[in-house]
């Protein structure tokens, strides 16, 4: 493992997906319904709906998504084929607690995620599992608000506890709440809903109630940690973040200020999964606002008692920003009306920068600040695939990208000395969007035969980037 060059030789290898986007089977199993579950389909540059309840007669694209749930067999014997290591997914909590506050599980639910990571381990492929990834109940937002309130800690621990110990003889690696950090963006109304269970009440100050939930999620997750290591001190339970570095647009020292800000104010959430405490310049906003967190000095110790053992980052893209020309004292970020583009690298369809070296700036930037072990948990590129006639599809953007992106990460590992657990490219197989909820933003290695209106096949097929990456695998990462 010390070797001077190249990557760990139990480097973990995989693919990752969540569940939401995947399974389908929504109503099967005694699942109940999530946030995911009220979420229609949206396009490039259209927002998904996110509805009060599920309405007749509109489209919800995760209902059915690519049916994994019976077709998981079939889709891990080809994740083997590629040579996976590791299978990075989530458990639905909605499987396990259908509401959300109920005492006991759905046993149900539990043995479909017995079965399945059965299956991944006959294979010896290890399974990294994520708790919460924009999937909670969406009976707690209406009953209990989401995370706003405190109550919702109790109900993840106990989701928590009950799946670390039902699966402790067969998962290693966890991480709590998946890109945690999206509601950076608290004005963006898919962010704060997927990551919180927020919809905006009116007059409500959604900066604040995104802080507070914040709060109460990083409060669950170390309680998590602490007692996940108790069950099994083998045990790795990382956080994940969504990595978006963001660079000050020129050298002027008020966009530089502007950066350091918007870095501070993306990345706070890992300053407390890895110190236990809040930076200063977050306490002391909080203060200047007078709102008047609820954060106890229990809190506070139980975030000092759950650090994380590593940080499970995604990595797809890098960011801009500016200050603006009457910018306050305080710098603060605002996601969408800081940034600006950046002319020196090309976009994909959908507006994402194509950053490969900001992977390794984020790499730096994490080992400085925080030096704990690292897991890239997704990377990828979305784009429109060609299915041709013979059933071949020839996706030679899709390998330029994650080449590209080894070989950054490669460079953090040889030359920077970043200790590097894992990297599974994001969408291994072709899977429904998140952010735009289309079928048609693919990722994967596998075609799924689907469209964006639910039409299709669900025929799963090889693209040329299957064999590619089968490759990489097998040279550890040598032959790209
Ligand atoms: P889609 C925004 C920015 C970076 C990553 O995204 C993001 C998002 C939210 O859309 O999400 C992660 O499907 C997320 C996955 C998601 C993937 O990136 O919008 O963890 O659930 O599918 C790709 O193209």
């Amino acid at each position: 493992m010390n070797q001077k060059k190249g990557l760990r030789s139990d480097f973990l290898w995989g693919g990752a997906v969540a569940a939401h986007q995947l399974e389908g089977a929504w109503q099967e199993g005694g699942k109940g319904i999530s946030v995911a579950d009220v979420m229609t389909a949206g396009a490039n540059g259209v927002e998904r709906q996110i509805t009060d309840g599920v309405k007749p007669g509109l489209n919800y694209p995760n209902h059915e998504a690519i049916d994994f749930y019976h077709h998981y067999p079939e889709d891990i014997k080809l994740f083997a084929e590629m040579g996976f290591k590791c299978f990075r997914t989530s458990i639905a909590w909605t499987r396990i607690f259908p509401k959300g506050d109920e005492a006991t599980p759905n046993e149900e639910g539990l043995q479909f995620y017995d079965d399945l990571f059965d299956e991944c381990l006959k294979y010896n492929i290890e399974p990294v599992i994520t708790l919460s990834h924009f999937e909670m109940p969406y009976y707690l937002v209406e009953n209990y608000g989401g995370w706003r309130n405190r109550k919702l800690i109790d109900f993840f621990v106990n989701f928590a506890e009950v799946v670390f110990k039902r699966y402790k003889n067969k998962v290693k690696y966890w991480m709590t709440f998946n890109e945690i950090n999206n509601q950076t963006d608290y004005k963006n109304s898919f962010a704060i809903f997927t990551n919180s269970g927020l919809v905006p009440k009116p007059g409500e100050n959604i900066e604040k109630t995104m802080y507070q939930a914040a709060h109460y999620e990083l409060v669950a997750s170390a309680k998590a940690v602490k007692i996940g290591h108790e069950i099994n001190p083998d045990f790795q339970i990382g956080s994940m973040i969504a990595m978006v570095p963001l660079y000050p647009a020129s050298p002027k020292p008020a966009d530089i200020m502007k950066a350091e800000r918007a870095m501070q104010s993306r990345y706070w959430f890992q300053d407390v999964h890895s110190t236990g405490k809040y930076p200063a310049w977050l306490t002391k906003y909080q203060e200047d606002q007078d709102w008047e967190m609820d954060i106890t000095k229990e809190d506070m110790s139980d975030l000092a008692q759950g650090t994380v053992d590593y940080i499970g980052f995604s990595y797809y893209m890098s960011r801009c920003v500016q200050a603006q020309d009457n910018e306050p004292l305080n710098y603060h970020y605002r996601e969408e009306e800081d940034s600006v583009p950046n002319k020196y690298v090309k976009a994909s369809e959908w507006g994402w920068q194509i950053d490969p070296e900001g992977l390794r700036y984020s790499m730096n930037w994490f080992k400085d600040r925080y030096d704990i072990p690292q897991f890239i948990v997704e990377n990828g590129f979305g784009a429109v695939d060609k299915k041709e006639a013979d059933g071949s599809v020839h996706d030679q953007y899709r390998i330029d990208y994650l080449k590209s992106h080894i070989e950054q990460m490669k460079l953090a590992v040889e030359e920077d000395g970043v200790d590097l657990i894992g990297y599974t490219p994001w969408g291994c197989i072709d899977l429904v969007s998140a952010g735009t909820g289309q079928m048609s933003k693919r990722y994967g290695f596998i075609y799924v035969d689907k469209d964006d209106e639910g039409h299709g096949t669900m025929e799963r097929s090889k693209k040329d980037s299957f064999d590619w990456f089968k490759k990489v695998i097998s040279s550890n990462g040598e032959n790209l």
